[in-house]
């Protein structure tokens, strides 16, 4: 599974006054720890009070640059600073995220184009966030042709079911899990599928338990890549034997520090 981080996010108060501060201390270490618990790439967002989100930015992503060399996901939903982040990445960048929506998508396909980047398309468009598998297909079917109108490989596409609340949408967590299995069905080459792990917890007790089962269950769906806290122990212990349940790694008497030491990099 391609893990990216999802700490570096202005939605967690400390980081949000990390990014006020210039602390660039903190954001470093908070992309290092990331990386040696695993992650192959780190999302960054500058959260919902930026004052100046642009500036804010450009200065995470030299800040991350300068101390870690993974790929960056870009978490912004406003266009320019998508474009000027992804002028900054010295690495193959992930844009994240579009909507369905054809006249964005169109932007973003051609975007990440000019920067070789991959890209997130999340399967909702202007009516909402799908409620059924089925819709979600639809989404994800306009999303790939698209893309292939405008020659861009599904190989460099993740599709995202939006991943939603346990305590809001529990009737819909089973039909994401067959929309992600069923999204690798939708073209060929196949594209990649990838959630925002912690959105189904959040406003509910016990999230790490959640998060894990979750995981698990996903990987089983074939779930490609995830954005979540590498830092959360369990959870990537749940994902390391999970994915030897997969045998997509061998099983040994020590597999999980087998696995962990085959990614030190
Ligand atoms: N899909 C894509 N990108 C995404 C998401 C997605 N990016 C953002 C988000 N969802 C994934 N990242 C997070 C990061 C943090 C939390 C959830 C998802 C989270 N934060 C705590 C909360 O809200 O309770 C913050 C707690 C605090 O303030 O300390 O849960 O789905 N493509």
């Amino acid at each position: 599974m391609f893990i990216i981080g999802e700490l570096i996010n202005g939605m967690y108060k400390k980081v949000a006054k990390a990014i006020a501060e210039r602390d660039k201390i903190y954001i470093q270490s908070l992309a290092q720890l990331q990386v040696e618990a695993g992650a192959d790439a780190l999302d960054v967002n500058c959260g919902p009070l930026s004052r100046d989100p642009l500036v804010d930015m450009l200065w995470l992503i030299d800040c991350i640059q300068d101390t870690v060399s993974v790929s960056l996901s870009l978490d912004t939903t406003r266009q320019n600073i998508m474009e000027e982040g992804l002028a900054r990445l010295k690495k193959k960048g992930i844009i994240n995220s579009t909507s369905a929506d054809t006249e964005r998508l169109e932007v973003y396909l051609e975007l990440a184009k000019k920067y070789n980047a991959s890209l997130i398309a999340l399967t909702m468009d202007k009516k909402g966030v799908p409620q059924d598998k089925d819709r979600r297909l639809e989404l994800a079917a306009s999303i790939l042709d698209t893309a292939q109108k405008h020659n861009f490989s599904p190989n460099d596409i993740y599709l995202d079911p939006i991943l939603l609340p346990i305590n809001v949408a529990q009737n819909q967590l089973f039909a994401i899990l067959e929309a992600i299995r069923d999204f690798k069905l939708l073209s060929a080459p196949s594209p990649k599928t990838i959630v925002g792990l912690s959105n189904i917890s959040q406003g509910a007790k016990d999230r790490s338990l959640i998060n894990r089962s979750f995981l698990t269950m996903a990987a089983a769906f074939g779930l490609d890549s995830a954005i979540l806290d590498p830092l959360d122990e369990p959870l990537m212990d749940s994902l390391i034997a999970g994915e030897n349940v997969l045998n997509k790694s061998i099983y040994c008497d020590n597999f999980v520090s087998a696995y962990k030491k085959s990614k030190k990099r």
